[in-house]
């Protein structure tokens, strides 16, 4: 699957500054080329370790990691559904997404505005009533969807597959400054807003003046900040657990790739991830875990180890299984 994420957010909160970071940092960081479809839609693929790993101890010609789509929403305001500013006609571009990534301002600049004009005071309310009005919007949103099905004349048996904006899981993404990026007080408090969802604290601007660093770089830079992982890994983190994802993994020397399923697939359904005949036609999966790969150096010496092992039709898929499907169609 492709996982696609909508961000969305008041104006100045950091949304395009965000987009413009993840999908350069996900350039870089499997050096890859990464299509901007439209100016607001990236595909990047996911960083992962593993992959490079795998690259290497195969020999791999070809590296395809998994991706994620991001679509930077632009528009949303106090009153959208109503018309104010460019109303909410964007919104239909989240309708595809898995995830709405939720930015929320929670940085403190007498540059930027907010979007109400208000001065900063209090961060924690402040954030508190953005994250409000978006919500209402998208509840508004959903409402005159809903309004529409009912006026129509005839019912629309399609109608009962439109996905709902207010059903999508969340993830917040807190813009904080410096400061906060290691303000644990803050940082709970603005958690315990939002949760259930997850919650994830980025810093738009140190992501942006990440932009053309390798990946030892970025590192090495957020680590001077107090910070372990950039706003991309954050997030896709976040997804993967919000949705309950996991990746497994192919390797030869023509090519490494990861594949995103959910949690608890079973092994067929792994490989029809693949291809559909490969589900359709699946015998069995050879597999082992990656962390025994690594630590072992070689398939072969997986094998002589005893750690290849044969799995049926029944096999529960765990998180970094590297598999050859074998198949009949
Ligand atoms: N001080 C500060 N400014 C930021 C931060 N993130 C974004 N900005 C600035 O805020 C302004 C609006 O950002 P933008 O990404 O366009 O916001 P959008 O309207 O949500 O897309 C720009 O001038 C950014 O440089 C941040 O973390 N700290
Ligand atoms: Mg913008």
């Amino acid at each position: 699957m492709n996982l696609k994420i909508g961000i969305v957010g008041l104006p100045n909160v950091g949304k395009s500054t965000l987009f413009n970071a993840l999908t350069n940092a996900g350039a870089l960081a499997a050096n890859y080329p990464f299509a901007t479809i439209e100016p607001n839609v990236g595909i990047v693929p996911v960083p992962d370790d593993r992959l490079d790993c795998l690259a290497k101890m195969y020999d791999t010609d070809k590296v395809v990691p998994a991706t994620v789509e991001f679509v930077d929403i632009a528009g949303l305001v106090a009153g959208a559904s109503k018309g104010e500013g460019l109303g909410n006609k964007f919104l239909a571009h989240i309708r595809e997404c898995h995830a709405i990534c939720h930015v929320v301002r929670a940085f403190k600049s007498g540059d930027i505005v907010r979007a109400d004009n208000l001065p900063e005071s209090d961060i924690l309310k402040q954030a508190k009533d953005d994250i409000d009005i978006i919500n209402l919007e998208l509840q508004l949103a959903d409402e005159e969807t809903k309004a529409k099905i009912a006026a129509k004349r005839k019912p629309d048996p399609a109608d009962a597959l439109i996905p709902f904006l207010t059903d999508k899981p969340v993830i917040y993404m807190f813009n904080v400054d410096e400061a906060g990026l290691t303000d644990q007080s803050l940082q709970s408090q603005l958690k315990a807003l939002v949760a259930p969802a997850q919650a994830v604290f980025v810093n738009a601007k140190l992501e942006e003046e990440m932009s053309g660093m390798s990946r030892a770089e970025r590192r090495e830079f957020l680590e001077s900040y107090g910070v372990q992982e950039d706003a991309l890994g954050e997030l896709i983190r976040a997804a993967y657990s919000t949705l309950g994802l996991q990746s497994f993994l192919t390797a030869g020397k023509k090519e490494c790739r990861a594949w995103t399923i959910k949690q608890g697939a079973l092994a067929p359904e792994a490989a029809g991830a693949i291809h559909s005949d490969f589900e359709r036609g699946f015998i069995s999966a050879q597999v082992c875990n990656f962390s025994d790969l690594q630590r072992l150096g070689s398939e072969k010496a997986v094998k002589e180890a005893g750690l290849m092992r044969t799995e049926g039709k029944t096999y529960v898929m765990r998180d970094g299984d590297v598999v050859e499907f074998r198949f009949n169609v």
